[in-house]
């Protein structure tokens, strides 16, 4: 199957990143053709330091790497090395009516989160993201659950154009996984884990064991939960929902008994998934390190990505413009 799904440089990567999509495109690349992109254009929507843009793909790139994305068996590139994207996006932007941007749910959050900059790239996030998985003829997207609303405007886009202008794209569809797909902040349950949050809502891939224990100390348990004596409601706990996607089985079940029971206290219960998150994180950091004194076999795996990724994306736009009736080419 073909697999197409992107990340944006926008800060550390965290647990929701990491169980939503990563780990997922990690297994997928096994026995697909999978794309996966870096989505620097994305990630300009927003107020950004461009002197600290460069750093943050490169970091991005050795996280991917280190989180076991392998360039042997997936193509890893930057979005804006591929001109295509933009091109596209254009495109897909004409034939995109206004109304079913301004009803994303991600362009109303960011839009209401930065007020004082609410450019027309953050209403348009949807079109250039269409066309990230329309160019390379994608079967399935990968993605968090947060994303799932631009994927099916991706399809409601490609089937709008081929009944248009003759079958031209295939029809992608989300991928999402029961398991991880809406990890929620530390901070704030109600809210999914976020990159631009703030470092106390999220646990980051990076972040070492003592940081993790710092964290999880602070973060909110169930509401109803006063004293420790209290009996849990381990369902209302978003540290259990993280037992149930770090701990092993056995350990999920006398947590949810000893929780209920008023045998375990969130103290208790916030040590055993700090261990456990760092335990999972650990061939992480360690592989992260190596890569980080090698800059130059980073930048080098993203060349040649972009090289391959742009082969496929320049053949899909020219048969785009051609049944378009654009260039001279046409
Ligand atoms: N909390 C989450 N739970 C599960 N999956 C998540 N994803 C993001 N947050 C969670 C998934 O991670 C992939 C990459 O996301 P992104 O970086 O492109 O954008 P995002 O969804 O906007 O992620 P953030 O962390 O919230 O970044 P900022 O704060 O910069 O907007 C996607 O597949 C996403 O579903």
């Amino acid at each position: 199957m073909k697999i197409f799904s992107g990340i944006q440089p926008s800060g550390t990567l965290h647990i929701g990143n990491y169980l939503g999509a990563i780990k997922n495109w990690v297994k997928l690349q096994q026995d697909n053709d999978c794309v996966f992109c870096i989505v620097d254009l994305h990630a300009i929507t927003v107020a950004y330091d461009a002197k600290k843009m460069p750093q943050r793909i490169f970091e991005l790139a050795v996280d991917l790497l280190a989180c076991g994305i392998s360039p042997q068996k997936s193509i890893l590139f930057v979005q804006s090395d591929v001109k295509e994207h933009t091109e596209l996006g254009w495109i897909l932007s004409t034939i995109t009516p206004l109304a079913e941007l301004e009803r994303m749910t991600q362009y109303k959050d960011k839009s209401g989160q930065h007020k004082e900059n609410i450019n027309a790239g953050l209403l348009c996030y949807p079109t250039l993201m269409a066309a990230d998985i329309l160019l390379y003829q994608t079967q399935a997207v990968p993605v968090g659950q947060d994303q799932k609303q631009h994927v099916e405007l991706t399809r409601t886009i490609a089937h709008k154009f081929n009944n248009t202008f003759g079958e031209t794209f295939v029809i992608p569809k989300p991928l999402i996984y029961n398991t991880g797909a809406k990890v929620m902040s530390l901070t704030d349950p109600t809210k999914k884990m976020s990159k631009s949050a703030g470092p106390d809502s999220y646990i980051a891939l990076i972040d070492e064991p003592k940081i993790i224990a710092k964290k999880l100390a602070k973060a909110v348990t169930d509401p109803a939960r006063k004293r420790i004596a209290d009996k849990g409601h381990p369902e209302k706990c978003n540290i259990f929902t993280l037992h149930q996607l770090f701990s092993p089985a056995k350990q999920i079940s006398k947590i949810d008994k000893d929780c209920q029971s008023a045998k375990i206290g969130c103290v208790g219960c916030k040590k055993i998934l700090t261990k456990n998150i760092a335990q999972e994180l650990a061939p992480f950091r360690a592989k992260r390190q190596e890569l980080l004194v090698s800059p130059q076999t980073v930048k080098d795996i993203l060349a040649n990505g972009a090289k391959q990724a742009q082969n496929q994306a320049s053949s899909m736009a020219s048969k785009v413009k051609q049944v378009m009736g654009l260039g001279l080419s046409s």
